[in-house]
């Protein structure tokens, strides 16, 4: 059994209202409760999830920063221009201990000072980037819920790390810089970064659009076959996966689903 203690209650809201509503207050809240931030990126798209805004509230405040690119298992790509910053891979295990010795060193410190004597890690960052699957490898056991959607975690759980540290997990929040709940482009970004689910986007062959631009390549290399653009790609995995309409005619709206979730459960290695 798993013991949780829910500092905040939580209301299910739309998780797009709290995108822009609750979401970052609570963010706020962590960060003025926390002495340790992690900041979890998915090691893919660091550049596009970094929240340089809460960043820079996390400094004004004194606070110890750790950046944790996880998801290290689905790309070569090493973004170094981070410091401190810790390569996880939550599905391959890796990098964990290494993680857990940093946070309680940081801690130590933190406690030699004689400022405190029970530490808060605060963890937050982009939706859907593992910090629910990364608090349960580090504490060692499934108290975070998780789950394959954006917008999962929805209030801030505390959970021991061991004595004296203590871990919060948060709901993902999307940048304020690169968020809009219109703007077609921003959207497709969300949900190639997997910030909006392939089962909440209104136009999913947009979005898909967005993802050939960038890896046709490695799409061409999961699928085994070649295609010219997104919409040749809809129709050759809407031909092979049988996704037709009544007419017969391909469905290309399911098949772009189905073809961003692949992209956004971490099957398709860039
Ligand atoms: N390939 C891969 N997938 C991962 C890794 N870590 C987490 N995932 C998957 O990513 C998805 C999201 O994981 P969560 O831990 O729920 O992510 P979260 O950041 O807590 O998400 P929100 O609460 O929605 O912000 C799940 O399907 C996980 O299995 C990893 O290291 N590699
Ligand atoms: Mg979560």
């Amino acid at each position: 059994m798993t013991t949780k203690r829910q500092i905040y209650s939580t209301k299910r809201l739309e998780n797009i209202k709290k995108q822009r509503g609750k979401y970052p207050s609570l963010l706020k809240k962590i960060i003025e409760t926390s002495d340790i931030i992690l900041e979890i990126l998915d090691a893919r798209f660091s550049k596009e999830m970094k929240n340089e805004e809460i960043e820079k509230l996390i400094k004004n405040k004194g606070k110890k920063i750790i950046y944790v690119l996880n998801k290290s298992d689905l790309t070569r790509k090493r973004d170094k221009r981070l410091n401190p910053r810790i390569f996880v891979s939550c599905k391959n295990r890796k990098g964990i201990s290494e993680l857990r010795n940093k946070i309680k060193s940081e801690a130590a410190k933190i406690k030699k000072e004689g400022k405190y004597n029970r530490v808060q890690v605060g963890v937050i960052g982009y939706p859907n980037t593992g910090k629910s699957s990364l608090i349960n490898l580090l504490i060692g056991k499934n108290s975070a819920k998780t789950g394959a959607e954006a917008g999962f975690t929805k209030g801030i759980q505390k959970l021991r790390l061991t004595e004296g540290i203590h871990l919060l997990d948060s709901p993902g929040v999307i940048p304020t810089e690169g968020y809009s709940m219109t703007d077609r482009e921003k959207i497709a970004q969300h949900v190639k970064v997997g910030g909006k689910s392939y089962s909440q986007v209104k136009n999913p062959e947009l979005a898909l659009n967005e993802i050939v631009k960038s890896n046709k390549k490695e799409l061409e290399r999961f699928y085994k076959i070649k295609f010219d653009n997104a919409e040749d790609l809809i129709e050759k995995i809407g031909k092979k996966k049988s996704f037709l309409k009544k007419g017969g005619e391909i469905n290309s709206d399911q098949t772009a689903r189905a073809i961003l979730k692949d992209w956004q459960i971490g099957v398709i290695e860039i």
